[in-house]
């Protein structure tokens, strides 16, 4: 089957007119579950379609950052609620580009939405501040002000929830956007903006570029992009961080993640099982915050690892479409051959293999991108396997002897995006809560699962100290304005005639 259908012929968004790209490239959008079946054509960008969508993110920006906040609230719960009614038809069309079990892409919709209508109420409520002044007839007060034209740099692992994240502050705050989605989901991202325009938006405010790096490094390098938000790997964010600091920009970047399910022997084994299910092979794996480690208390291991592998073996692998399919495929080939890289790492490390460990290539799975869920035990915390993100349905499991020993070992990379700890002792997850070093903890619960009203992001390598999402999100996507109105008709200086009368 050929869906082309949707998109007569491949184009950019730019200044709310579809445009060809510069170079006349294009690529397409394939189903990893049937490779054969193409979901559309896009346009590959370079710097000439940056410099246009940028141009035109320019010229749309006096106007929106005009437009009054709760104007612009409205027209995101307008999207949120557009989104709503189609929820069904975008989850469907995840699954076909992106590939996840359409359960899973109604939850990544449904995050978009949450996400829409917390930010829309921040359209009557992006609060300043009224402050003291030091002196007499003196008004302090501060106010938020756009940051300008942003970049928003975005992965296919949450293809409509991730971009949702960025965007809609981005433009609750007054900002315009140049968004660069990834080159495997372009669809969803299309869908998003035109959504969005359809709730109201004004051209120009959402200008998209498809494409590759070429596009991705143009939008970063641009003089005209103010910020750049990104989510995607710890190496591409490194070169990100480098080109921005160099440029004085403002960055903020959602890396990777190496996290870790702590299983203590007082937990109930049963829900760090089923957890460490949904955590470890939910969305084949394909999560920042996937739990990749088990880290198990070696009373409790045998029986964990047991069970574990029992579950992990029947799970059924397929396109995410069909009903009762428990994993999708693995984006593309190339994540396919690097995830099996992984499995070949971890037999060369000496863990062993305990499930899974191959490419799923019978019958109908032979037309998709599968990976058989993989288990790997007697991981030891210094293994490549424990320590690099795959981004893929494996996991490790290791075993630890004490308390101390599980929250060492869940530190012991260089991420620190979600931990979390299964025990029935408060006392346990108090001290976990206060000493894993990570941006999420969660207790009795995998590390997934994250809600639009907490602040999502993490500490160390897994990003550069920004959050999103949750109450402050405005935040990273605009600037303080600092006040003063002298009303005294005479000068007054500060520090120097605080005490005059
Ligand atoms: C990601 O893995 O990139 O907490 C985002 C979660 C989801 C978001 C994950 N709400 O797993």
């Amino acid at each position: 089957m050929t869906a082309t259908s949707s998109l007569a012929e491949p184009f950019n968004l730019i200044a709310g007119e579809h445009r060809r790209a510069a170079s006349g490239r294009t690529f397409e959008s394939r189903n990893p579950a049937r490779h054969d079946e193409v979901v559309g054509v896009f346009p590959e960008s370079s710097a000439a379609d940056v410099d246009a969508a940028v141009a035109a993110a320019q010229r749309a920006l006096p106007g929106w950052r005009s437009t009054p906040w709760p104007r612009r609230g409205e027209i995101i719960l307008a999207a949120a609620t557009i989104m709503e009614q189609r929820k069904e038809e975008l989850a469907q069309l995840m699954t076909r580009e992106m590939g996840k079990v359409l359960t899973e892409a109604r939850g990544d919709v449904q995050e978009a939405i949450d996400m829409g209508k917390f930010i829309a109420g921040e359209g009557r409520r992006a609060f300043g501040e009224t402050v003291p002044s030091e002196l007499r007839n003196k008004w302090a007060m501060t106010m938020r002000q756009p940051l300008g034209v942003v970049g928003c740099v975005t992965p296919w692992n949450f293809p409509i929830a991730i971009p949702s994240w960025k965007i809609f502050p981005a433009v609750m705050a007054g900002n315009t956007v140049v968004f660069k989605p990834a080159e495997d989901t372009p669809l969803c991202a299309l869908r998003f903006v035109e959504i969005l325009e359809e709730a109201g938006l004004p051209g120009g405010v959402i200008n998209v570029v498809f494409g590759a790096e070429e596009a991705g490094d143009a939008v970063v390098r641009h003089p005209g992009t103010a910020a750049i938000f990104f989510t995607g790997s710890a190496d591409t964010g490194r070169l990100i961080a480098a080109t921005c600091g160099s440029m004085l920009k403002k960055v903020s970047l959602e890396l990777g993640g190496k996290n870790g399910i702590v299983v203590l022997s007082d937990a109930d084994l049963e829900l760090a099982v089923e957890g460490a299910l949904w955590g470890a092979f939910g969305t084949a794996g394909q999560r920042c915050t996937a739990s990749s480690r088990l880290i198990v208390e070696r009373s409790v291991l045998a029986d964990f690892t047991d069970a574990f592998v029992a579950r992990a073996r029947a799970l059924r692998l397929g396109d995410g479409l069909v009903d009762g399919v428990d994993v999708g495929p693995v984006i593309n080939e190339t994540q396919l051959r690097r995830i099996h890289g992984y499995t070949e790492i971890g037999i060369d490390e000496g863990a062993e293999l305990l499930t899974g460990g191959t490419v799923a290539g019978e019958g109908e799975l032979s037309r998709g991108f599968f990976y058989t869920p993989t288990v790997f035990a007697g991981v030891s915390p210094s293994m490549r396997i424990a320590q690099e993100e795959i981004f893929g349905p494996t996991v490790a499991i290791l075993a630890v002897d004490s308390l101390d020993e599980a929250l060492a070992t869940a530190n012991s990379t260089q991420f620190g995006l979600s931990l979390s700890l299964y025990t029935n002792d408060l006392r346990h997850a108090f001290r976990a809560i206060h000493e894993l070093e990570s941006g999420i903890v969660y207790v009795n619960a995998p590390t997934i699962g994250a809600e639009i009203q907490l602040p999502f992001g993490g500490t160390k390598n897994t990003g550069n100290g920004h959050r999103e999402a949750g109450g402050h999100v405005l935040d990273e996507f605009s600037e303080w304005k600092s006040i003063y109105i002298d009303y005294s008709g005479r000068l007054q200086r500060a520090q120097i005639d605080t005490n005059a009368p």
